[in-house]
């Protein structure tokens, strides 16, 4: 059992669940606190009480638990912490994350962005940034853990064709997810996103370098954070945050501001995927062939239906998605093979040319 003030703790977002299972905690220590994770650094963990970050390090034993299950602490997660007699706060125990924002790396790895978050909010700028196809990316990691997606465009002060922008996206995306234009700088324009940004309540901010995360953070919670101007030319962002924070916003929710990712893929199978594009899978259920690839076939119901390039961008996601789930064997498999028919294809042209 673990002692803790709820309303000081909302202010970091603490909600009913987590409370819950705090209570289940297996601590015995009455010196333990819980804290939420702020920050992580290399070689330390910035941890939260709602008023106060400090840093803190985790108990060898709890990292071991947590690599054996392939995971991390991640900026959100909620711990038991406990000073020993040097001052030094460690990490004693960590609570399962109630949602988990995952990205697949290049090389495959898992890498989790934020955990125990409400909201999402995917900022993309009507500049150079603009690009739906990237969009739909974040959306499906976002609909894969079960979080509430909000699509922010920045920059609509000083973009060209803002409504026909906006007017490609509302017949792209499945209705359900919201989508405004905004000046990320001026809190007129940000109060927008009110809905989302009740008393402890957890967002977090998603979408390229230079998009805008860092200004509209700044608006939302009247904090100073570093933001920086864009390059000439290419409209692409200089990555002026370069890890995860946590900030308390004046609506009594709060913030994880996050670097913009540079290459990566979503963490999610074929079958999440798949609901992420509700809107095609509802009327491919109704297609004549039941693995209609929506190309020529006769009577299909999606071609037509389905914004071309996003349709395009869901099988594109799909392969990936498969890439993915296949184990190393099959992979190290799959490479064999290939090297197998090259090696035959030289072969025989060895054999033409003799
Ligand atoms: N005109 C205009 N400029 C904006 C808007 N939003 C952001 N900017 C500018 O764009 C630049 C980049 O903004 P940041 O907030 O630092 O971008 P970021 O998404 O945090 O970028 P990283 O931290 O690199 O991931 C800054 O110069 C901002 O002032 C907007 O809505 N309108
Ligand atoms: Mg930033
Ligand atoms: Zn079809």
């Amino acid at each position: 059992m673990i002692a803790f003030d709820f309303a000081q703790l909302r202010l970091i977002g603490l909600q009913q669940a987590i409370a819950g299972a705090a209570t289940q905690l297996n601590v015995s220590s009455p010196a333990a606190q819980l804290l939420r994770v702020s920050a992580v650094h290399r070689d330390s963990i910035g941890v939260h009480d709602g008023i106060l970050e400090q840093p803190s390090r985790i108990l060898p034993r709890l990292l071991h638990e947590l690599q054996a299950q392939d995971t991390i602490l991640a900026v959100g997660d909620w711990v038991a912490a406990e000073q020993d007699p040097q001052g030094t706060l460690w990490i004693r125990e960590y609570l399962s994350p109630v949602t988990q924002i995952a990205r697949r790396g290049n090389d495959g790895r898992r890498q989790v962005l934020a955990s125990n978050v409400d909201t999402a909010l995917l900022v993309m700028g009507l500049d150079g940034d603009f690009n739906p196809r990237r969009l739909e990316r974040y959306l499906s990691i976002v609909l894969a853990a079960r979080v509430m997606p909000v699509v922010v465009l920045s920059k609509a002060d000083m973009a060209d064709d803002v409504p026909g922008k906006l007017a490609q996206l509302k017949h792209r995306l499945p209705s359900h997810v919201p989508l405004f234009a905004i000046d990320t700088r001026h809190a007129y324009d940000v109060a927008i996103l009110e809905p989302w940004l009740g008393a402890g309540q957890t967002l977090v901010l998603l979408g390229s370098s230079g998009a805008g995360k860092s200004s509209l953070t700044n608006t939302l919670c009247a904090a100073q954070q570093a933001t920086n101007g864009v390059r000439h030319g290419d409209g692409r962002g200089r990555h002026t945050t370069t890890a995860r924070s946590l900030h308390l916003c004046s609506s009594g929710a709060c913030i994880i501001d996050t670097p913009g990712l540079r290459s990566w893929r979503a963490d999610a199978d074929a079958e999440t995927l798949a609901a992420t594009f509700d809107d095609i899978a509802a009327l491919a259920s109704t297609c004549q062939f039941r693995d209609c690839q929506h190309a020529s076939e006769p009577g299909c119901q999606v071609r037509g239906a389905v914004d071309a390039d996003r349709l395009r961008n869901y099988h594109k996601l799909l392969r990936d998605a498969r890439r993915i789930d296949e184990t190393p064997l099959e992979r190290i498999a799959a490479r064999a093979k290939w090297k197998t028919i090259l090696k035959a294809g030289l072969e025989r042209g060895k054999d033409k040319r003799r």
